[in-house]
């Protein structure tokens, strides 16, 4: 888990009353507390995932996940992005970040040329880590929030702001899942053989039984999809495949649902093209912020993730190049099965659909 981007910091006021110190560490011990009560596994290194409310999150994030639910506590400005691991969370924060503040800041001086996505734009989870509640509501109005969290683990009061989801396909979201954790957990370990990595057939076992970092994943994208269905005016539903196809088109509905549509002027002089090109990854993945070292801060491990993890190779697809045609049969199959009737579906990129294709 980062450490605290220097934009925020102000939300833990410093030095803390003896009263305030006194109530973040009863909170927390007693979040703490509940972690001996539940369900653990050990199977996806490098985390421990507790079953939660139904819901499989890494162990360390436990306290954090129930001080969310208590204290998070967004305006009606504030946007939230959301999104299962892997499914394109560090492509989204830039862009929606860039449309926000594309007033503020230049093309060649911008914040995202020298910071990470992911400082630019933190997670709840690291915000709520720091054994403070932190104080959001003195932040800019709005300030843009991520979680991985699905929506049944959030207050009730998130309906108050808007939430941006992003999903993507569950071959692609697993495989690089796999990836990014295989990576973590043999940087670890100190492992210099990849056997001695995340086995990538368990994985897929895991995956594919709802096990998994914030899994079950179909739960995850069913929440927030009922959840536009219900209310889109505070639920934008977005695809990465789609995304990807059109991604000038997606970003001129992302600024209209965050309250900043580009205007005339601004289509006209080509502001969204020039969003979009910064934001790609081939940009973000060149610059030399993305590529250093970070310490990750977190119980799991003091071992570094460097920010390059985020970047691997950005492409719609790409798990034919690691799911058997039965691996990917079976996942579409569980899919199929888990969204039937709800209206979502990824029947564009199943396995029998690739295989048609490539036999034409
Ligand atoms: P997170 O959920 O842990 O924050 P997230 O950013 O969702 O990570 O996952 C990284 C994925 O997004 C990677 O996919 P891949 O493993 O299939 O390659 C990464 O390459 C992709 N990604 C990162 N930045 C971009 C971008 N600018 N455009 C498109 N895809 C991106």
């Amino acid at each position: 888990m980062a450490s605290i981007p220097p934009a925020f910091s102000q939300c833990f006021p410093s030095p803390k009353t003896q009263e305030d110190n006194d109530r973040d560490e009863e909170i927390y011990k007693s979040y703490d507390n509940l972690t001996s009560q539940l369900p653990i596994l050990h199977h996806w290194p490098p985390f421990s995932l507790i079953h939660y409310q139904s819901c499989w999150i890494p162990n360390v994030l436990l306290p954090i996940t129930v001080a969310i639910q208590s204290y998070f506590n967004p305006r009606p400005a504030d946007i939230l992005l959301v999104t299962n691991p892997k499914s394109g969370t560090t492509w989204l924060k830039a862009l929606a970040f860039a449309t926000l503040h594309r007033h503020t800041y230049s093309l060649s001086n911008h914040p995202l040329l020298t910071t990470t996505p992911h400082d630019c734009v933190p997670f709840l989870e690291t915000l709520f880590n720091h054994r403070t509640i932190p104080h959001l509501n003195i932040l800019p109005s709005p300030t843009i929030f991520t979680t991985h969290l699905p929506l049944s683990l959030l207050p009730k009061s998130v309906l108050s702001c808007r939430i941006v989801y992003l999903c993507r396909d569950p071959k692609d979201t697993f495989v690089s899942l796999w990836s990014f954790t295989e990576r973590m957990s043999i940087s670890l370990s100190g492992a210099t053989n990849r056997n001695e990595g995340f086995e990538f057939n368990k994985a897929f076992q895991l995956f594919s039984q709802g096990i998994a970092p914030f899994g079950p994943f179909w739960d995850h994208e069913l929440g927030y999809w009922n959840g536009s269905l219900r209310r889109p005016e505070k639920v934008l539903f977005l695809r990465y495949e789609k995304m990807m196809e059109d991604p000038v088109n997606h970003l001129r509905r992302l600024a209209e649902f965050m309250g900043c549509p580009f205007s005339t002027e601004e289509e006209r002089d080509g502001v969204m093209e020039d969003l979009v090109g910064l934001c790609s990854f081939d940009k973000l993945s060149n610059l030399e912020v993305n590529k250093g070292a970070v310490n990750i801060d977190g119980e799991t491990s003091k071992a570094p993730v460097a920010p390059d993890y985020y970047f691997r190779k950005g492409k719609v697809g790409d798990w034919v190049n690691y799911l058997s045609i039965e691996m990917a049969e079976k996942l579409d199959a569980i899919t199929k099965e888990k969204l039937h009737g709800s209206g979502l579906s990824f029947e564009t990129s199943t396995a029998a659909s690739i295989c048609a294709s490539s036999q034409v």
